[in-house]
């Protein structure tokens, strides 16, 4: 037993509290046991320079201080206690709203493990960039060190991380969204791993200088992976997935190394627990790219009478074979970073209830009585608000009131249909992993892969419109493999041939049924064709009526579609004309499409698996067949 665990819970207190001036390089405190641990810690605060160190140990004080201490910083503001208990509005800097996925960088030694989907940089040319950047880059404020895991502790599926910042938003941000604290650092023990995050916003606080309500730093921003030495280094941005480093850069980024290098999945998937009327359940992951409804779909409420939908997890997926072959899902994250925009009582009431009380809200309006809005969070919007920017606004304006990528950060633990078996350490097991993305066009509204391989070939050329959850041009139409393009951190044609070699593990009737959806194709006046939402649950069933043998389908060139009918409509007014366009396989769609995945593919050059091309040969062969059958050329 460390000695530390043996001291009374105020003496525990005053011991975690306990701060010290790196100067005199005297210990911050004696919390951690893990001597490389401590000798990194040091090493950071001797580079960074901290005015202070303090180890989180976790605990709802600590929170509240988070809170306050941003409040009292300008950086946040008391929600009406009254409407959202325990919660905060932040608005950020106007230049540090997203990800970055310019300044992203994978810092494998080698380029061509970064591959050509991502940013690389030598690690060592890297580490000559940042250092100058990290030196004394925390003069003036505080160094928090938090130790976390991603996915329940002690789960033999999760990891622990330790993230180093000097903002107060993280702490409380990670507090929410990971497991912090003292109970992590007793589980890490003495020589346990960890991956070593590094975050600062920047901005370096001269004696009795004021400081800004949102420090970052306007000229340089990089968030740096380096694979093989499990580490992440990010500098400038406060911003979510920037800066809460158990998110993205832990959890997708290095894990997506380590899952490959173990045998395992890391993936941006959403887990959901779908129970039919007779009572029996199965668990469906789900890849959609950022801000594509992956909190909708993992919380909605099923339209059709007396089916259920329970959320394990809305954005990641760790998935493990487990002993009976199967592959078994945790979610590694604690809590939700949703995009509040487009979030409603009719989009998505179990978000909205989840949010109602200790939450942290970024870059929403506040409402004169205290509370936060968003574009349509209510069929009207209020009379008057501070928009995230914190000038008045009125529906009159042309400008919105909420930034559209502002979130909610939120315990998962609030979220009415929170599945019982989220925090499972074994995991859920998963009968299904489904793929989509934003697609006006061509791809039908749910479609079955026939086997693994041929799965693995349509996560390859998932493509969708971008979205506002990173910086840049919203609504391009980019392939987005996995929904992973910004988050894997190695060559993508490696990652390709991961996935199959993953499919080889197994018995083919133990792997999960793999399907391809897309809620968002238009008719040729630009409305959606399905309406979404809760009446995704119709696919879903059809979905669970295929995995267990009874769902009714079509061989088609792209795959199975449900067969005529198969889809229940009870309930629900749709033209047929409407379904038809809706499961219709455009083949002269398709066709057009080749070229693109073609040159899509190309990237990867050697790196591509040969199982895909063979896949694609076989689809155009397909396509064309039915062209001719159908008298097209
Ligand atoms: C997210 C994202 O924040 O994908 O989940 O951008
Ligand atoms: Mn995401």
């Amino acid at each position: 037993m460390p000695s530390q665990w043996r001291l009374s819970p105020e003496a525990r207190e005053s011991v975690r509290v306990r701060t010290a001036l790196h100067r005199s390089h005297e210990k911050a405190n004696a919390m951690s046991q893990h001597e490389l641990l401590e000798a990194w810690v040091n090493d950071v605060a001797t580079m960074c320079q901290p005015e202070q160190v303090v180890w989180c140990n976790g605990s709802e004080p600590e929170y509240a201080t988070m809170l306050r201490l941003m409040v009292q910083a300008g950086t946040a503001l008391w929600l009406d206690q009254g409407k959202r208990p325990n919660s905060v509005l932040v608005r950020s800097d106007p230049g540090d709203v997203a990800r970055v996925e310019e300044f992203t960088f994978i810092c494998s030694r080698s380029k061509d493990d970064a591959g050509p989907t991502n940013n690389w940089r030598d690690p060592a040319d890297m580490k000559r960039t940042l250092t100058p950047l990290f030196s004394g880059a925390m003069k003036g404020r505080t160094m928090y060190v938090i130790p976390y895991s991603m996915g329940p502790i002690g789960s033999p599926i999760a990891k622990i991380g330790i993230e180093i910042t000097d903002s107060p938003y993280v702490v409380a941000n990670m507090h929410v969204m990971a497991r912090v604290g003292s109970r992590v650092l007793e589980t890490l023990g003495a020589a346990g791993e960890f991956v070593k995050g590094l975050h600062s916003v920047g901005a370096p606080l001269e004696a009795n200088a004021p400081d800004s309500p949102w420090p970052c730093n306007p000229k340089n921003k990089y968030i740096c992976h380096f694979p093989e030495t499990r580490e992440i280094w990010s500098y400038g941005s406060g911003y979510g997935g920037n800066a809460l480093l158990g998110k993205k850069c832990h959890a997708l980024r290095i894990a997506s190394v380590q899952a490959r290098d173990e045998g395992w999945l890391a993936e941006h998937m959403l887990i959901l627990g779908l129970t039919n009327p007779e009572g029996r359940k199965i668990f469906v992951a789900a890849a959609f790219p950022s801000a594509c409804g992956k909190t909708n779909l993992a919380m909605m409420n099923p339209t059709l009478p007396g089916w259920k939908i329970e959320t394990v997890g809305d954005d990641i997926a760790w998935m493990k074979f487990g002993a009976d072959g199967r592959l078994y899902a945790i979610n590694p994250e604690a809590g939700f970073f949703g995009v509040a925009p487009g979030t409603s009582l009719k989009s998505n009431p179990n978000a909205m209830r989840a949010a109602e009380a200790n939450s942290i809200f970024t870059n929403c309006a506040v409402t004169p009585d205290g509370d936060v809005w968003w574009e349509e969070m209510t069929e009207t919007p209020p009379l008057e608000l501070v928009d995230w920017l914190r000038r008045p606004w009125t529906p009159k304006a042309t400008r919105k009131a909420a930034h559209p990528n502002a979130r909610f950060t939120t315990p998962a633990r609030q979220c009415p249909v929170i599945s019982p078996d989220w925090e499972k350490p074994g995991g859920v097991p998963i009968s299904a992993v489904l793929f989509g993305g934003r697609r006006a066009g061509v791809v039908p509204l749910v479609n079955e892969a026939t086997s693994w391989r041929q799965g693995t070939f349509l996560g390859s050329i998932m493509s969708s419109e971008t979205t506002a959850a990173a910086a840049g041009k919203v609504g391009n139409l980019r392939h987005d493999p996995f929904a992973m393009l910004p988050f894997c951190g190695y060559h993508m044609g490696d990652y390709f041939a991961h996935w199959l070699a993953v499919g080889a593990k197994t018995d083919a009737a133990k792997l999960p049924k793999v399907f391809y959806v897309n809620w968002f194709r238009k008719d040729d006046d630009g409305r959606f064709l399905w309406p979404g939402y809760g009446e995704n649950s119709r696919v879903l069933k059809w979905i669970f009526e295929r995995v267990a043998g009874t769902g009714k389908a079509v061989d088609t060139p792209i795959g199975r579609l449900p067969a005529p009918g198969a889809i229940d409509l009870s309930g629900l007014r749709i033209q047929d004309a409407q379904m038809a366009e809706l499961l219709r396989v455009d083949v002269e769609g398709w066709i057009a499409e080749l070229p693109a995945i073609r040159k899509h593919y190309e990237r990867f050059g050697s790196k591509l698996p040969r199982g895909l091309r063979d896949e694609l040969g076989a689809l155009e062969q397909r396509l064309q067949a039915a062209a001719v059958g159908a008298g097209g050329h």
